[in-house]
């Protein structure tokens, strides 16, 4: 493989131009975000002022006084022009299983769920939980929320009952969207039994008033009389047309909850103008839409980026979105590229998880195929290893594709840093530059100074707001303020180490808080670990994350045991489960370390820093081990832990 280090296409003038736009958005963002706004929606009455509020208030608000709707930014505004034009394609479990909405086709389907919906008491604010597999109809209700202004609370489909259940209390929403049963790589998933579960339990009983239901298996499922209703009965029964709720810039749009260093996942809030407009321009410029293309992000809806670049992104832009239900090895390794080969897409999104995970398998697989579709590559998630990187440009893309590294999270909406395709030259692991309206800095984590120049290292933090932003915890604006806005005042701090290269390139160096990033997915260390201590068996737990050659991390948890338990197989494996069921199997520890006890300074605080040097075999770097109220305990995790690797 060829080891350069900069991948420049002939863009200099492009790249000049990125640099000068990126200037004026953010000295003058108020002219830059009010142009792109009116340019890019369309509004049923333009805002009076651009944007208010700041960092330190935490008020945050985008185009004061906008009315606008986000589905028919995403779905009416095209019908006239591109009503036959396919608006989602999607593909089942199964290769070849494919259906296509046409804009006019998802109009209609919108307009009959959102009906549907109105006929059973839903109204604008309420919060609506989606626990739905990848299929069309996930789409069709986040945009159905949208219409009549009902705020969507999407749950991944691999979370846990106790989870969802958790997740209902938290929004209290009185409305539910599920399915039978879920397919994905050949196994079913009993989609609608763990929505019972969840609505039985204890902290969710009695909340739900309506569990809409709709078919993808025909397999059979408990059912709740005068709770539970077909939905695809009720939605055919309906007229196809339902007026546009008029929303609010500042209403909200959905929220979807999120993994933190401490507590219980929160739920983070994202509003109809700033979101939309965001979605809409980040799509556009991050993959270089252009009319006619086929946009395949292969994550799940259930994610932030499924939210922005399957659904709300590229519907905004007009252009054909994927949903795909399946894995990456199902039936086979080959199915990514035998899907871009039959479906011609022009961009392909993923994550290095699933890069790292294909590359094992050679160049003998994708090079069977026809790749020849594709125009830009995408990554998001975790920080890319070159290593997958070059495959991904060199074997995939031919060297033909730009590859862009989009950082985003869940509370920024959308990228926020990332190369424009074509206009930024690449380095493979680095995200490169900011988007457009975004003012990134490194600050010195202990004093909270901003360090200049380049090649340098620190935390990540952003100086001015971006329409984007989440506006609020749910019911939690506290904590809002104390986990983005006060660790450094002034700026919005995303939880990122970052080191800034001598060409002022940004290079992600991954959380500097107790979350762990695991295939992708965030998983806060805190609710591994009171997973674990719910257990009768667990005296105190610490989870602790590893570097892992797929899963990019894996979790690894010491445990003290209570009294009474012994350590055996049995056991770990019960506690493996404990975790399964308080989150969901995505989060299933790695390694689970029963010991009679654990590394702690004299005044009882666990030393993670040395539990994860151990976890991750780094034992010569241990560092002061003289300040632990027991230092041989030390050597017995280290013999545990290579036992186990
Ligand atoms: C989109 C998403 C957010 C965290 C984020 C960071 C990591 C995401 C990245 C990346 C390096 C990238 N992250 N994209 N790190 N390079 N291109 O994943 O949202 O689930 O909220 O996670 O993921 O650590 O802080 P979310």
């Amino acid at each position: 493989m060829t080891l350069k280090e900069v991948y420049a296409p002939n863009t200099d003038s492009r790249f000049d131009a990125y640099k000068a736009e990126h200037q004026r958005s953010i000295t003058d963002p108020t002219s830059y975000w009010g142009e792109a706004a009116l340019d890019s929606l369309s509004w049923f009455s333009p805002f009076d002022t651009v944007s208010q509020g700041s960092f330190i208030h935490g008020d945050i608000a985008w185009f004061i006084n906008g009315k606008l709707n986000t589905c028919y930014n995403c779905v009416d505004r095209h019908v006239e022009e591109k009503g036959d034009q396919v608006a989602i394609l999607w593909e089942g479990d199964e290769p070849g299983d494919v259906k296509e909405v046409t804009y006019s086709d998802l109009l209609r389907r919108v307009c009959q769920v959102a009906n549907a919906m109105k006929s059973q008491g839903v109204k604008k604010g309420d919060a609506v939980t989606v626990y739905l597999p990848m299929m069309v109809e996930v789409a069709v209700v986040m945009l159905a929320c949208a219409r009549i202004g009902a705020v969507h609370s999407v749950i991944f489909a691999g979370f846990s009952a106790d989870a969802i259940a958790e997740r209902i209390a938290a929004s209290g929403s009185k409305w539910y969207f599920t399915s039978d049963e879920g397919k994905r790589g050949g196994k079913t998933i009993p989609l609608k039994n763990i929505s019972d579960n969840a609505m039985n339990k204890d902290v969710a009983k009695g909340i739900v008033e309506k569990c809409f239901v709709f078919k993808r298996t025909g397999g059979e499922t408990g059912w709740t009389e005068g709770r539970d209703v077909w939905m695809d009965d009720l939605a055919a029964e309906q007229r196809p047309y339902c007026p546009c709720e008029v929303m609010d810039s500042e209403d909200p749009l959905f929220i979807l909850y999120t993994s933190g260093s401490t507590g219980r996942p929160k739920g983070v809030l994202h509003t109809t103008g700033g979101y939309t407009l965001w979605s809409h321009v980040t799509a556009k410029n991050s993959f270089d839409l252009k009319e006619g293309d086929k946009f395949a992000c292969v994550a799940d809806a259930g994610w932030i980026t499924g939210h922005t670049y399957i659904v709300y992104g590229p519907l905004s832009n007009g252009v054909t979105t994927f949903m795909f239900e399946s894995t990456p090895m199902y039936p086979d390794v080959g199915r990514y590229w035998d899907m871009v080969q039959r479906h011609k897409f022009t961009q392909f999104y993923t994550a290095p998880t699933a890069i790292r995970s294909l590359m094992r398998f050679g160049d003998d697989e994708p090079n069977r195929y026809d790749l020849s579709s594709l125009r830009v590559l995408g990554t998001v998630g975790e920080p890319i290893n070159p290593e997958a990187w070059r495959w991904y440009y060199e074997v995939i893309g031919k060297e033909k594709c730009s590859v862009v590294d989009t950082y985003f999270q869940t509370e920024t909406a959308g990228h926020v840093i990332g190369n424009l395709p074509g206009v930024t030259p690449m380095k493979p692991g680095s995200c490169t530059l900011p988007h457009f309206g975004v003012e990134t800095v490194v600050l010195d984590a202990q004093t909270g100074k901003e360090i200049e120049g380049n090649d340098v290292s620190g935390v990540l933090a952003i100086k001015q707001p971006w329409p984007g932003i989440t506006r609020t915890c749910l019911g939690d604006h506290e904590r809002y303020l104390n986990v983005y806005m006060k660790p450094y005042p002034g700026y919005y701090f995303p939880g990122d180490g970052v080191t800034r290269d001598k060409d002022g390139y940004i290079w992600i160096t991954g959380r500097v808080d107790d979350v762990l990033n695991v295939s992708g997915h965030r998983i806060g260390t805190a609710e591994v670990e009171s997973a674990l201590v719910a257990h009768p068996a667990v005296a105190q737990a610490a989870a602790i994350g590893f570097p892992h050659d797929i899963k990019g991390q894996g979790i690894c948890c010491y445990t003290t045991l209570t009294n009474g338990y012994e350590e055996s197989e049995d056991l770990i494996k019960e506690l493996r489960n404990a975790v399964r069921t308080s989150i969901g199997p995505f989060a299933t520890p790695d390694m689970i370390i029963p010991s009679s006890s654990l590394p702690m300074t004299r005044s009882g605080k666990i030393m993670r820093r040395i539990l994860r040097k151990i976890a991750s075999g780094e034992t010569d770097s241990l560092g002061d081990i003289t300040t632990l109220g027991d230092p041989s305990i030390v050597q017995v995790l280290i013999d545990k832990v290579e036992g186990m690797t």
